[in-house]
């Protein structure tokens, strides 16, 4: 027998909708509606190959509407990748399975983002794409030529960071990305036009879109919008009208096949009507074949790949930052060393940019960038030019005033591969970005998050402008490092430590003001322990000062007046809880002993602090949203100065 379309679309229902009715959980409708679209889509123009799923310059498809997990499972299995073997899919959803509700990065190779927050995934593939043309541009199309594929349902192009992945895609005229619109007119509460009546196609072409529709069940009228968005310069959007839940007779084209079983009835009918008369799980042979011969055509393409890689001159530069690792002996040692002999009195978001002067010429793979606060997050080096559609070997990204797009942008970058992304804006704005944020921890990678005008300290701006709670609940984010460095040396440190990193984000809140130097050694990283004793107590100790960033300054002026008063005070830097929390549990005993009195000073919310300092330890901080009037002024309305604390920690002694 020969294998039609419907059969390899229906291997793709069948075990979509068999999986969930066995988990008893799940979404059939998506993966049964877009079935043919993602046949065609797999079998005629992804560039893939399963056998080596890590693949450099494979096409990279991001499943955005990530609910319809089943849809990539299923394709990932019958094209022939290791996993998910049939075993995983009869288990989805269930503890242990790769086959997770949605799709997650580290889980299977094949699914390359993390996608279930709607909108994330489409973001996220902008910044794939972003990263393809660089790369591009870099090692040439012998290298690197492929696309991004993207299958996003209403509710992606629905979400508010859709306008921002758009219009960034759009101006950087990103002609390799092909967003798939299951263009369905259903979402969970019913049909879309309860809450949308939006022209997408209409917002898309004014962003500098291709657009184009087709009938999403109709293999040649796919193939045929496929074709014009592979022609089309600009980045596009395939319109796919489809019947979510397609082929369950009773329930299709209605939102019920969103996110439950179909249900045994409606099961067996759906195998009626798509002819399907095979037992869940088994897929006939002929039909397993068929998929597997797709799936092995990628192989050509991959070799030939692979002989133009052994004959390349750059062949171990392109594979060194493929693989991620930084070149061999990478330190910001000398730099370092540099400070020391130099000491200077700066603010943090400026010992960044010092300390990325050296990162940038140390490593090509950066791609910085903000959002529209290039000349306040000090992102930019000197040297580094602008990625734009016309130089796309440019190296920093303005992202415009897209906090959320720029972040998730990053992490598609990340999750590409051969460039390490950093970007800033405010870390009052690390709200916007914060769900990118939190994906980028789930998902174990590199983006650096640059964080500026961390407190109060910046000053005039006012309480809009000034965190109170973002570092503290920043830190409570799991697998993400967050760093608030003490002066110009945490700053290089926490920077190396951050770029070290290749399984997991990391945060810098960095200062407006400056701040006075105050390490005076470096022989090693001090901040990778996350707290260290700055300064030893001379009188017989009674108190631990524990302070992050900008209020280190007063935690050892603090010390200076306790100690005059007769009181040993130890003075703790504390860039970083992630890191301290990792250490040995003497160490932390050392640095912050239990029979000591301990205090804390940031000037942020004192919620956490007890954690560190105990109950009954002082925690000196804001509870309050801030206020508007020059730094100096506010550490001494919120009490945040030498003068104020000093008496309440003799008193506390007493
Ligand atoms: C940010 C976010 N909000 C809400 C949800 C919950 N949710 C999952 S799918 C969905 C909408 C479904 O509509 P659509 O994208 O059209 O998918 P379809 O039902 O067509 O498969 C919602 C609200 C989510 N996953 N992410
Ligand atoms: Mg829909």
């Amino acid at each position: 027998m020969t294998v039609s379309h419907n059969d390899l679309a229906n291997a793709i229902r069948a075990l979509s909708m068999d999986a969930v009715e066995a988990a008893n959980s799940g979404h059939p409708g998506m993966p049964m509606g877009m079935a043919d679209v993602a046949t065609v889509l797999f079998s005629r123009y992804l560039k893939f190959d399963p056998a080596a799923p890590k693949w450099a310059d494979r096409d990279r498809f991001v499943l955005s509407a990530g609910h319809g997990s089943m849809l990539i499972y299923s394709l990932l299995h019958l094209t022939g990748y290791a996993r998910p073997t049939i075993e995983d899919i009869r288990n989805f959803r269930q503890v242990g399975s790769p086959c997770a509700g949605h799709p997650e990065n580290f889980e299977l190779a094949g699914v390359e983002a993390t996608t279930g927050p709607l909108g994330s995934g489409l973001a996220t593939a902008v910044g794939m794409a972003i990263a393809e043309r660089h790369l591009n541009a870099v090692f040439g199309d012998a290298l690197v030529d492929h696309k991004t594929w993207v299958l996003a349902g209403d509710g992606c192009l629905m979400e508010g960071i859709n306008h921002e992945a758009v219009g960034l895609a759009g101006h950087l005229k990103l002609g390799r990305l092909i967003v798939l619109w299951d263009d369905n007119r259903i979402t969970i509460d019913g049909a879309v036009d309860l809450s949308s009546s939006e022209n997408v196609l209409g917002r898309y072409e004014a962003s500098g879109w291709h657009t184009v529709s087709c009938d999403g069940h109709d293999p040649a009228d796919i193939a045929r919008a496929m074709e014009a968005a592979l022609a089309d310069p600009r980045p596009s959007i395939v319109a796919c009208r489809t019947l979510i839940g397609k082929g369950a007779p009773n329930k299709q084209g209605t939102s019920a096949t969103h996110g439950s079983p179909l249900g045994k009835d409606e099961v067996a009918a759906a195998r009626v009507t798509l002819g399907w008369d095979y037992p869940p799980f088994e897929i006939p042979g002929d039909i397993r074949s068929a998929w597997l011969d797709l799936g092995k055509k990628g192989a050509i393409a991959h070799d030939e790949w692979q002989q133009r890689l052994s004959s390349h001159s750059e062949k171990a530069e392109f594979e060194r930052r493929a693989t991620g690792a930084l070149p061999d002996g990478f330190s910001l040692k000398d730099y370092i060393g540099e400070l020391l002999a130099n000491p200077q009195k700066v603010a943090t978001r400026k010992a960044s940019e010092l300390a990325l002067g050296a990162v940038n010429a140390l490593l090509p793979e950066t791609i910085g960038g903000s959002a529209d606060l290039t000349g306040s997050n000090n992102t930019k080096t000197k040297d580094q030019r602008p990625l734009t559609a016309d130089d796309y070997a440019g190296r920093y990204v303005y992202y415009g005033i897209r906090e959320f797009g720029m972040a998730a942008a990053m992490n598609g970058m990340a999750l590409h591969g051969g460039v390490i992304p950093y970007g800033g804006t405010f870390l009052v704005f690390s709200d916007y970005c914060r769900p990118a944020i939190r994906l980028a921890a789930l998902q174990r990678i590199r983006s650096i998050f640059v964080m500026t005008h961390d407190s109060i300290g910046l000053g005039e701006d006012g309480p809009t402008h000034q965190p109170i709670e973002h570092m503290m609940s920043l830190r409570v984010i799991p697998n993400l490092d967050t760093y608030r460095p003490a002066d110009v040396v945490e700053t290089a440190e926490c920077w190396e430590l951050a770029l070290k990193r290749a399984d997991g984000p990391s945060l810098l809140a960095l200062t407006r003001q400056n701040l006075p130097q105050l390490r005076t050694t470096a022989d090693e990283n001090l901040s990778a322990k996350g707290a260290y004793r700055l300064r030893a107590a001379a009188a017989e100790r009674k108190v631990v000062l524990i302070a992050s960033g900008s209020e280190v300054e007063i935690a050892v002026k603090v010390a200076q007046q306790l100690e005059a008063a007769g009181v040993g005070a130890d003075v703790v830097s504390m860039p970083s809880w992630s890191r301290f929390d990792a250490q040995p549990a003497a160490y932390r005993d050392d640095v912050m002993p239990h029979h000591v009195l301990r205090v804390s000073i940031e000037a942020g919310t004192t919620i956490g602090w007890e954690r560190y300092v105990g109950i009954a330890g002082l925690r000196f901080g804001i509870d309050s949203f801030g206020a508007s009037g020059p730094a100096e002024k506010l550490y001494e309305h919120f009490g945040l100065t030498a003068e104020k604390i000093v008496p309440q920690v003799l008193a506390a002694l007493n």
